[in-house]
């Protein structure tokens, strides 16, 4: 039996049986056990480590300000204005603190015993993983007037910490360059560091994070600042959250407090749509798959609501019954908690398990909830009206989804007609095409491997569901074609919208437009009726928008398929053209344009195809840009679909 197998059966990777039995060398060989993976999240998952030392050193009270820079050669620099990584010499490890910190594992907020880490990573592996998976790290420390400094090649000290000048400031200072032989992706994207600054500064009221992109941009322009505070905490991330929705009530009914020894910070707004978004946190990482703090919060809602809106009468000529489901529809909320140990279960660590939270959160909602509630009548009035159109409204419903149960392929109702299906029954080979229009569609099934690939073809615009009530998305033809065909079924125990995936029928779905504004358009209403619907889809990595050319450049007996103005200027430059005019240049506009065969070339084949992969960095940044991009100005939608795609060939 290896090392590693010992740490497993123990029940992971301890801090005690990580320090005695691997070094910063096991990191390397397996950074993504550490990290999570070496493509583009591992990368920025670095920034994260790194920052998130600085945001603990915040919650101890010490440090307000935290800059990141992406430098132009795509490293990164943190500094913050703490108390400074300690340097003094270290009894058991024989070396200074500094370096412990930066070359043991786990070692982080070992030497403080008054705060514990309350920060960190979903990986939580501290910032010596960092440097373990950097070519180069150099560590500054600013401390009683002096800089003490220590540098770094693949995790291994370079130098005994040194003195190196003096100061008159106080924090420390990181900067580290990835390691080209380990990340398979090693751009950083501004994008995806700037919305998960924008989170942390919501979360920590009061600390600055400034986010400086020093590398010049495609036109050689300097490049970007912007600067993350928030005053009010959460109080300003769900209005920011909900910016673009209309408010039912426009205040923010909101908690900052302490229950059984557990900070709870929460914060709600109700808004005129018909879909719940709760985001909830625990120790800074967003808890996707929910847990015990969720399951307390919506407890705490349902109870005081029922117990409001019956103490009032309001429900005496209410005909239906009344389900949890009702009392979020509108709901925006976010839920912020830190726990000591948290425990994190599930499919992706992001589920919380301590059972003392439910009822610590419960209480503190509660309390809130029914004081703002008996406070304002006026408003509480208008969120119990909502609670009981919404329960009306899951009565109609009821039997739009009998019909999408009837009709799922498990049940025995058959695939839709529409359907062109596959032959192979296995989901992780299988694809499924959503193909604008029936045209195209039909190209599309000529040009397919029959084998693994399936065309389901849409008429037109799917329905915005962003605007739509539920059952009215449940009655149109094309969604619920989509849910037959996946062979995903809607409603389970705890919540009566929920898919369930388990029997999805493809682990491919690619959304295949034309290259057009309305293209771009279609793939963001179907983008947007998985994110709100199905979103385990997009989080298990299921969902791709297919890349069609733009371009077939002939000269002579060549011919090229190009995708950017750039590839076509090139195919110019290369066969001597010069003029425009000598160029032979077909550009496609719409799908319908390829024969079978050029399609299947350029678009469908595996071995030729680009892919994006679509995936959800930071679901409440996704949560208000989707509710924004549903407006009317086409313009925000087209750079969403371009900057949150990631390329990747994915069979090549
Ligand atoms: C442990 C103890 C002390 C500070 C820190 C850790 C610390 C770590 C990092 C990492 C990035 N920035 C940081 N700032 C502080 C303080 C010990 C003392 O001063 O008594």
């Amino acid at each position: 039996m290896t090392e590693e197998q010992i740490n497993t059966q123990n029940g992971g990777y301890s801090a005690d049986s990580i320090q005695v039995l691997e070094g910063l060398e096991a990191v390397r060989k397996r950074p993504a056990m550490y990290i999570g993976d070496i493509s583009t999240k591992g990368l920025h998952h670095l920034v994260y480590e790194v920052v998130d030392n600085s945001i603990d050193e915040a919650l101890a009270g010490y440090c307000d300000q935290i800059e990141v820079t992406i430098n132009e050669d795509n490293s990164i620099t943190v500094q913050d204005n703490g108390r400074g990584i300690p340097v003094d010499f270290h009894e058991k490890e024989k070396k200074s603190a500094l370096e412990v910190v930066m070359t043991v594992l786990h070692a982080g907020g070992k030497f403080d015993k008054d705060s514990y880490k309350v920060s960190g990573g979903l990986h939580g592996v501290g910032v010596s993983c960092v440097n373990a998976l950097s070519t180069h790290m150099t560590t500054q420390v600013f401390r009683n007037g002096l800089i003490f400094q220590q540098e770094y090649e693949c995790g291994k000290p370079l130098y005994d910490v040194k003195e190196a000048g003096t100061t008159d400031i106080t924090g420390t200072r990181q900067t580290f360059w990835p390691d080209p032989t380990i990340f398979t992706d090693l751009v950083y994207r501004y994008e995806i560091l700037a919305a998960r600054m924008r989170e942390l500064a919501y979360l920590n009221a009061g600390v600055k994070i400034t986010l400086t992109d020093k590398r010049l941009d495609e036109e050689g322009n300097p490049g970007k600042q912007e600067v993350f505070y928030s005053e009010e905490g959460l109080r300003e991330f769900v209005r920011f959250i909900d910016s673009s929705r209309e408010h039912l009530i426009n205040d923010v009914i909101y908690l900052n407090t302490e229950k059984q020894g557990i900070p709870i910070e929460v914060a709600i707004m109700y808004n005129t749509s018909f879909s719940e978004n709760i985001h909830s946190y625990v120790n800074n990482i967003n808890t996707i798959e929910g847990g015990t703090h969720l399951a307390g919060f919506r407890r705490a809602l349902t109870r005081t609501l029922k117990k409001y809106a019956e103490d009032s009468k309001m429900l005496k000529k209410v005909k239906v019954e009344i389900a949890g489901d009702d009392f979020r529809e509108g709901l925006t909320a976010v839920i912020s908690i830190k726990v000591a140990e948290p425990q994190f279960e599930g499919q992706t660590k992001t589920k919380l398990g301590n059972n003392e939270v439910m009822g610590a959160v419960d209480q503190a909602v509660g309390e809130a909830l029914s004081y703002y509630l008996e406070e304002h009548p006026k408003e509480a009035k208008m969120i119990v009206d909502k609670v009981i159109l919404a329960a009306t409204a899951r009565h109609a419903a009821r039997k739009a989804r009998e019909m999408v149960q009837r009709k799922s392929p498990m049940s025995g109702g058959g695939l839709p007609g529409k359907l062109a299906d596959c032959s192979d029954k296995d989901p992780e080979k299988c694809e499924l095409f959503l193909v604008e229009g029936d045209s195209a569609g039909g190209t599309a099934k000529q040009g397919r491997n029959r084998a693994f690939q399936a065309i389901l073809p849409l008429r037109g615009k799917i329905l915005n569901v962003e605007k739509a009530m539920y059952h009215k998305a449940l009655e149109s033809d094309e969604i619920r074609n989509i849910y037959t065909a996946l062979g995903v079924t809607i409603g389970t125990e705890e919540d009566s919208k929920a898919a369930n995936i388990e029997k999805l029928r493809y682990h491919k779905i690619i959304i295949m437009t034309d290259a057009d504004v309305d293209g771009s358009h279609i793939d963001t209403l179907i983008m947007t009726f998985f994110f709100r619907y199905m979103p385990q889809i997009i989080q298990n990595g299921y969902l791709y928008i297919a890349t069609p050319p733009l371009y077939l450049c002939k000269k002579g007996k060549v011919e090229e398929y190009c995708w950017t103005d750039a590839q076509r200027q090139e195919f110019i430059d290369k066969c001597g053209g010069g003029s425009e005019n000598a160029i032979h240049t077909q550009r496609y506009k719409g799908l319908g344009e390829m024969n079978a065969q050029q399609l299947w070339e350029t678009t469908m084949d595996p071995a030729n195809r680009l892919l994006k992969q679509i995936n959800i960095e930071n679901a409440a940044e996704a949560d208000y840009i989707f509710s924004m991009l549903m407006g009317e100005d086409v313009g925000p939608r087209r750079e969403f679909i371009e900057e949150n795609a990631t390329y990747a060939n994915i069979d090549a």
